[in-house]
């Protein structure tokens, strides 16, 4: 094994070896299956192996929680290293050459050397995340009362031009977006005058907006609650809507499937972005209660179906401007980050896949006579296909591992930077 870069190929194909077997004969046997369903399945493949999702820079180290933090052995402990650990997911799964930064915490005084590390490791950073839910060392004004959204202009200024460094530093890295999410809002009823801080903070995203590159979008990330608990600023997709409208064209909303009421129906919520044009991209996770931040499809993954059958009627309708970009955000205390990120991109990636299976013709037929009970079923044939042959075939046929997990697991990664990356420091866990 190479620890250098990243796992050599050599010893994928060597994991992928002793499952080559059971894989061509489980293709085949699905490709029987849906060759009677009209449905072909090298062209199933090629969707699974064009699917893209940036892992999140802040999910490679492990999470914390109010109470506590529990660093697992090698963790990453600058951005450079978490590049490393963003490499090694990608080889494997190899739908995810695309980071997510987050600053400051990844912050570097050598942005080409970053830009150049990550480009030789077959990545691209997508999107930047500001930081202004906390205070960093030496701030001068304190974010804990607000930042964009702050009753004093001066914070307002500070959190702004916070926001014009990251666009800043994502120019320089290639980076093609800003994802804003702020912590703003109150615990107590009256802490906060509501409307006026939604102006305040829709007046420092303008000027957020002006600056950001005339190809970059910028994203809103709306949130119900926590860390305040009574009301936030940008606190349901609706509030996301109207900024984003605000704003202007390059300006949409992001859904983070953690940031909803219990049994809010999030895939109604991503229709409705698509239909006004303002879906930009998605922060995926899973979730019991509030923002839990679990694997995708560990709690919800016929929800997460539905979501990804909005998605692809909308790409298979050509609704213009569609484009959402996919993105994992999540971080966790009880398992090996690089093990979750990529349990992860395989569900959402099997989520698409099973999405694409529906078959849309016969789903609207039903829709057009009434008939709940075929229109379900049509959505059930299509989320009970097993299709892990199809995403085990693409990941093998683009050099990836038959399964991953096992790969990873046999590769003695984790072990090895345990003994390359000693003294792990606090490394802030990311809970956006
Ligand atoms: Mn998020």
């Amino acid at each position: 094994m190479t620890t250098q870069l990243c796992l050599a190929d050599t010893f994928i194909a060597d994991q992928n070896r002793a499952a080559q077997g059971a894989l061509r004969s489980d293709f085949a046997h699905l490709g029987e299956v849906l060759a009677r369903r009209g449905v072909d399945i090298e062209a199933l493949v090629e969707r699974a192996q064009s699917f893209r999702i940036a892992v999140p820079s802040w999910g490679v180290g492990t999470g914390g929680t109010r109470f506590g933090r529990f660093p697992l052995e090698g963790e990453p402990r600058d951005i450079f290293e978490k590049l490393d650990d963003c490499c090694t997911i990608n080889r494997l799964v190899r739908t995810t050459p695309l980071v997510s930064l987050h600053i400051p915490w990844d912050k570097t005084n050598d942005l080409g050397a970053l830009r150049r590390h990550a480009g030789e490791r077959g990545l691209t950073v997508d999107s930047m995340n500001s930081n202004t839910f906390e205070d960093q060392a030496g701030q001068a004004l304190s974010y804990k009362h607000g930042s964009l959204a702050h009753p004093d202009p001066a914070v307002r200024r500070q959190a702004i031009e916070h926001n014009l460094e990251c666009i800043s530093i994502g120019k320089a890295l290639g980076a093609s977006s800003l994802t804003v999410w702020i912590g703003d809002g109150g615990n107590f009823p009256g802490q906060m005058h509501v409307r006026g801080a939604l102006e305040a903070y829709l007046a420092s995203m303008r000027e957020v907006y002006a600056a950001a590159p005339a190809d970059w979008r910028l994203f809103i990330e709306h949130k119900l609650y926590e860390p305040a608990f009574y009301s936030t600023v940008v606190n349901d997709w609706g509030t996301s809507y109207w900024a984003a409208e605000q704003l202007g064209p390059r300006a949409c909303c992001l859904v983070d499937l953690g940031h909803h009421a219990p049994n809010v129906n999030v895939e109604m919520i991503v229709a409705r972005l698509i239909q006004f044009g303002k879906l930009g991209g998605f922060h995926f996770n899973d979730s019991k209660y509030g923002d839990d931040d679990l694997d995708a499809g560990s709690i919800k993954p016929f929800q997460l179906f539905l979501i990804f059958n909005e998605l692809v009627d909308a790409e298979l309708a050509g609704v213009p401007g569609f484009h959402p970009s996919y993105m994992l955000d999540q971080s966790h205390n009880v398992t090996d980050p690089i093990e979750s990120l990529m349990v992860s991109a395989m569900e959402v990636q099997r989520a698409f896949v099973q999405a694409s299976l529906v078959d849309r013709a016969a789903l609207s037929g039903f829709q057009r006579v009434c008939d709940a009970v075929m229109a379900l079923r049509t959505l059930k044939a299509a989320f009970t296909t097993d299709v892990e042959p199809i995403l085990a075939m693409g990941r093998c046929r683009a050099g990836g591992a038959i399964d991953p997990i096992a790969a990873y697991r046999t590769s003695g990664y984790r072990a090895a930077k345990g003994a390359e990356r000693p003294g792990v420091r606090r490394t802030a866990g990311g809970i956006v």
